[in-house]
């Protein structure tokens, strides 16, 4: 019997940006399917929802930040647990877009990884005559970002609401696999019963000294 790696199908999305710039109107319209024309900027709260991706089944718990002045202790929690980021901007305001450099970093920075997945989002697309940041201009930060999606949305008209959920999901199924795999290459094969193989999953180095090891190699490729 070989070992199996579980696959999480829960995934931890935080949306995160300036205030007003639509983070609940957006939250509100993938979760709910509501306009939401004035939402309380103080409230931070998670929600849940499942939905589809390339037939998988996915529960998202997306929590809608509020406030972003300083990184509390709070913030640097839910960033750690976080899978997936969406960083919101509005395409009417050039500094909300510049806050998404600080926002960035200190997420790289916590979670000590440059291949976060994240997704960077210009909402308000529906004000286009009090647009202020050009689409190239968005498109070439996100670029400097490892090439970070960027999408427009209108959390007021529904536009692009949920493709931005759904590339960020993929992104991090597409990390999970690869961690997965990697967890594979690690594979402990115990003494005792040659025949049929015992596995255990190995994160560590430590245990199970009288383990034989061999590196298995990834039998898919992951697109
Ligand atoms: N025109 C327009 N207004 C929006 C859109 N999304 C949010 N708003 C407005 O922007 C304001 C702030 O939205 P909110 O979701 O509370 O922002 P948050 O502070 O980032 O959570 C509210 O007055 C919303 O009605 C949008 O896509 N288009
Ligand atoms: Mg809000």
């Amino acid at each position: 019997m070989s070992a199996r790696v579980s696959r999480r199908r829960d995934y931890h999305i935080v949306v995160l940006g300036a205030g007003g710039v639509g983070k609940s109107c957006l939250t509100a319209q993938f979760v709910q399917n509501v306009w939401i024309e004035s939402y309380d900027p103080t409230i931070e709260d998670s929600y849940r929802k499942q939905i589809e991706v390339d037939g998988r089944q996915c529960v998202l718990e997306i929590l809608d930040t509020a406030g972003t002045d300083q990184f509390t202790a709070m913030r640097e929690l839910y960033v750690k647990t976080g899978q997936g980021f969406l960083l919101v901007f509005s395409i009417t305001s050039l500094s909300s877009l510049y806050e998404l450099s600080r926002i960035r970093e200190q997420i790289v920075n916590i979670k000590d990884d440059d291949s976060v997945p994240i997704v960077i989002v210009g909402n308000k697309s529906d004000l286009e005559d009090e647009r202020t940041v050009t689409r190239s201009e968005a498109f070439s930060v996100s670029q400097n970002w490892g090439n970070a999606p960027y999408y427009e949305t209108s959390a007021r008209r529904r536009a692009n609401v949920e493709e931005v959920f759904i590339d960020l999901c993929r992104q991090i199924i597409r990390k999970d696999n690869a961690g997965a795999l990697s967890i594979e290459e690690e594979i402990v094969y115990g003494y005792e019963d040659p025949g049929e193989v015992q596995g255990h999953v190995r994160r560590d180095g430590g245990q199970h000294s009288h383990g034989r090891r061999r590196k298995k190699k990834p039998t898919c490729t992951i697109l």
